[in-house]
């Protein structure tokens, strides 16, 4: 089934909504398949969004993301990446609406508290770069009550 990386970003865990988070994805019906907390080197995070690279926040965007640990998941599920978009809002706050992550929690976009992948492509490379060892295998019991 498809599966998505979802990253708590430092100030999604410092301000403590990772708790929210998480619920808000089980309670959908996604199936938390690996998660983390970790602190990433700038490296790493420049690896993560080198397609930012060009523009003219990324160095912020780097320095952001490296400010504390974040919270790294995969979550599987019908639709998870585009689904899991909405869920999280748009990028810029201000446009994310009330009852989405974003709309809820953040107010800037440099603060937007959650990162999703854009793409069943992204998820797929974005996994492989922060769980190189793939993610858990486990099933529910209560499946057949989310999917036909
Ligand atoms: P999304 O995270 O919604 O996929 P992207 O991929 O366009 O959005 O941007 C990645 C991250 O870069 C955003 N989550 C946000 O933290 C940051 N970002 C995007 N646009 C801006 C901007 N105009 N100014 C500052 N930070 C930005």
């Amino acid at each position: 089934m498809e599966q998505t990386f979802i990253m708590i970003k430092p100030d999604g865990v410092q301000r403590g909504l990772v708790g929210e988070i998480i619920s808000r994805f089980e309670k959908k019906g996604f199936y938390l398949k690996g998660m983390k907390l970790v602190n990433v080197d700038r490296t790493f995070a420049e690896r993560h969004y080198a397609d930012l690279s060009a523009k003219s926040f990324f160095d912020g965007l780097v320095e952001y993301i490296i400010s504390g640990p974040v919270v790294a998941m995969i979550w599987e599920g019908k639709n998870v990446v585009l689904t899991g978009r909405k869920i999280i809002g748009a990028t810029n706050p201000s446009e994310s609406a009330p009852g989405t992550i974003r709309g809820d929690f953040a107010v800037e976009i440099g603060r937007n508290v959650i990162h999703g992948s854009d793409s069943v492509e992204s998820a797929r490379k974005e996994i492989a770069l922060w769980f190189p060892d793939g993610a858990e295998n486990w099933g529910s019991s209560l499946q057949p009550w989310i999917y036909e």
